[in-house]
């Protein structure tokens, strides 16, 4: 009989004891909340709740009614639960701190409740992205400083695709582990554990779109893949880019492969895309623990210091080969 997640966590927290309870509880209202969300994704038009919402989130962009649903979801979910001091979202200009009327605890979970939202009308798969760290210990009153940490302090990170499959992927330093919801029993079933990424791959992702606006070494090396095996890599390369981070990362978890959103000369101010605290952080926390490699083109991912909650960073994850050729070209650059 497949494992469920509970029983997961509680054979991690007895086997390696560096699960405590209240992060043990965390996370299965985490997975919980997951499922509510991906009912609402389901429904779709039936439900009434695809389309925008006419507002704009804290990083100007127009928030789907989804995005909204999702995050109310995830907060209403875990306030009350005992083990959280404050969370912060990417659809929240500030952080959330649990309410006097509940119990404070150790940890701060910080999401991106509905990543991939442009592909929400198109029935194309999006997610939900979490990471867990814990409150500082001199920290009396919880604060957005208290956030300020880096990648390697997380004690757990996943993500939740809302795909053909529900699947949660997770990690509580010990390895990743795969969950695929069972609608019949209602419940997350183990369904791989101490997934490894290929070394080498074939495949890379990105938006070629914005080829004009790449840095040299990100358009160097996209052109030693479009190059194939008559060019300096002697191999024929693929490319797949679902613009769901979660989708993308996921594959890369399950066959190898290579993300790539660099920095670009668009908005040259801005050192890439995606989100550090919320997307890449606990992406690459992930895709480490599975043996691959993350970093911002130049260092690794989970030692950047973060100076800002919402901040952005270029991000190249996935095959560890793959990752370091394209870093190893940013740095001779
Ligand atoms: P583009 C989704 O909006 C997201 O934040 C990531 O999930 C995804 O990888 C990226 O942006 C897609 O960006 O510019 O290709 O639409």
């Amino acid at each position: 009989m497949a494992a469920s997640l509970s029983r997961y966590l509680v054979e991690q927290q007895r086997a390696r004891n560096h699960i405590p309870p209240e992060l043990r509880l965390l996370l299965e209202v985490v997975a919980r909340a997951c499922k509510r969300i991906s009912h609402a994704v389901n429904k779709g038009a039936l439900g009434g709740v695809l389309g925008s919402a006419h507002s704009e989130n804290v990083q100007g962009e127009v928030q789907k009614k989804l995005d909204i649903i999702a995050n109310e979801v995830l907060i209403e979910a875990n306030e009350w639960g005992g083990y959280l001091a404050a969370m912060a979202s990417e659809e929240m200009d500030s952080i959330y701190v649990v309410p006097n009327r509940y119990p404070k605890g150790e940890y701060l979970l910080l999401f991106d409740p509905l990543d991939g939202s442009s592909n929400i009308d198109v029935n194309v798969s999006i997610g939900t992205i979490f990471s867990v760290l814990k409150k500082p210990e001199h920290s009396q009153k919880v604060s957005e400083a208290d956030f300020l940490q880096p990648g390697h302090a997380q004690v757990a990170a996943g993500y939740c695709v809302y795909g053909p499959q529900t699947t949660l992927v997770l990690t509580v330093g010990d390895g990743v582990a795969i969950f695929t919801l069972d609608r019949e029993q209602g419940s997350f079933v183990l369904t791989q554990e101490n997934v490894r990424i290929p070394e080498d791959t074939r495949e890379f992702a990105i938006n070629m779109s914005n080829m004009r606006h790449w840095d040299k070494p990100v358009a160097n090396y996209i052109a030693e893949c479009l190059a194939g095996r008559e060019g300096p890599r002697g191999k024929d390369f693929n490319m797949r880019w679902i613009a769901s981070m979660v989708a993308d990362v996921h594959r890369l978890l399950t066959r190898g492969g290579v993300f790539l959103y660099p920095w670009d000369k668009r908005e040259p101010e801005k050192p890439g895309k995606l989100r550090l605290m919320y997307e890449a952080n606990p992406m690459s926390w992930l895709i480490e623990q599975a043996g691959g490699m993350a970093t911002d083109g130049r260092e690794r991912i989970l030692d950047i210091q973060p100076t800002q909650l919402h901040q952005r960073v270029s991000v190249c994850l996935g095959s560890k080969n793959e990752v370091a050729r394209v870093t190893a070209m940013h740095q001779a650059a």
